[in-house]
């Protein structure tokens, strides 16, 4: 991860565990997540949707010309010199009923609805990652991108292919004492108004050593999904194969419950300063925090 080292089933990395027997019981999801900072859910989408999805995108990727031809298209493989690709509020892709299809089926709507005991929304914005060879996703909290609404927001990530050890599976950091020192520092920080990078750290064995837990990964499939909180400290490892990785994120919440505008509507906002003028880097901002 971040180009350091780590071994599965070794101090720093495990596996996840899947929390497929809680679905159905409100109470004993809500205290799994609140206990790991995740849940893994095998297999929740329709996989015929998710095919469907991933059609669309490698369609995308094909009339572009960035597979490699030698292949079939759903094998994503990358052809010499192609790149990833930030994609997340493109309007072809986040706005297709193809893809509107997953994300905010019944199936998904349904099962927030029952966890979060109300009825729910999901951000207009939809974040569509297209993840190459070498990419990687630092570790952050997602409460510095999206928290002007309420914090009893989740994470709902999907990948959209198979994603196995070496194609950058998402991680999280479990049973580590960081929400006490960064929920009031870190955590407290909005991107937009303050200027500062959002990665908390590229140094995944420095966060262990910090704060001590261990990373959870897992090979995903076509189906499962990732929900997480907005504390949650998470990343993803880097991709070291020659396919892309192609994932989305998107937000739910309980609909009673105020939301952070820059995500919502036709047009949203979206990060409007974040990266934009002078801005103060994760290093001198956590020397300021003492963290
Ligand atoms: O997919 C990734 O690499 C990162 C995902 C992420 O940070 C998120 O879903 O909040």
């Amino acid at each position: 991860m971040s180009k350091r080292e780590m071994e599965l089933g070794g101090k720093y990395l495990g596996d996840m565990r899947d929390s497929n027997d809680l679905i159905g019981d409100a109470t004993a999801l809500n205290r799994r997540i609140a206990e790991d900072g995740y849940l893994l859910l095998r297999g929740l989408h329709n996989v015929d949707k998710v095919r469907a999805v991933r059609r669309m995108f490698t369609d995308n990727l094909t009339a572009n010309d960035q597979l490699d031809p030698a292949y079939p298209p759903e094998e994503c493989r990358v052809r010499e010199g192609a790149r990833g690709a930030f994609l997340g509020g493109s309007k072809p892709l986040t706005r297709n009923p193809t893809f509107l299809d997953l994300v905010e089926s019944p199936e998904i709507m349904g099962f927030f609805a029952d966890f979060l005991q109300g009825d729910v929304l999901t951000f207009d914005f939809k974040w569509m990652r297209l993840v190459g060879p070498g990419d990687f996703s630092g570790a952050h909290y997602d409460v510095v991108y999206m928290g002007r609404g309420t914090q009893n927001l989740y994470t709902c990530w999907t990948p959209i292919t198979d994603v196995e050890y070496t194609r950058g599976p998402l991680c999280v950091l479990v049973g580590a004492h960081h929400e006490e020192k960064l929920v009031p520092t870190y955590g407290q920080m909005d991107v937009d108004r303050d200027h500062v990078t959002g990665a908390f750290s590229n140094d995944p064995i420095e966060m262990v050593d910090l704060f001590g837990g261990q990373w959870k990964t897992a090979e995903y499939k076509m189906g499962d999904v990732v929900i997480f909180g907005m504390h949650t400290m998470h990343g993803a490892l880097d991709n070291t194969s020659n396919r892309f990785r192609l994932s989305c994120d998107c937000r739910y919440q309980r609909a009673d419950e105020p939301v952070d505008e820059r995500w919502i509507g036709e047009n949203p906002p979206a990060h409007y300063a974040w990266m934009q003028g002078e801005t103060v880097t994760m290093e001198d901002a956590r020397k300021k925090w003492q963290v």
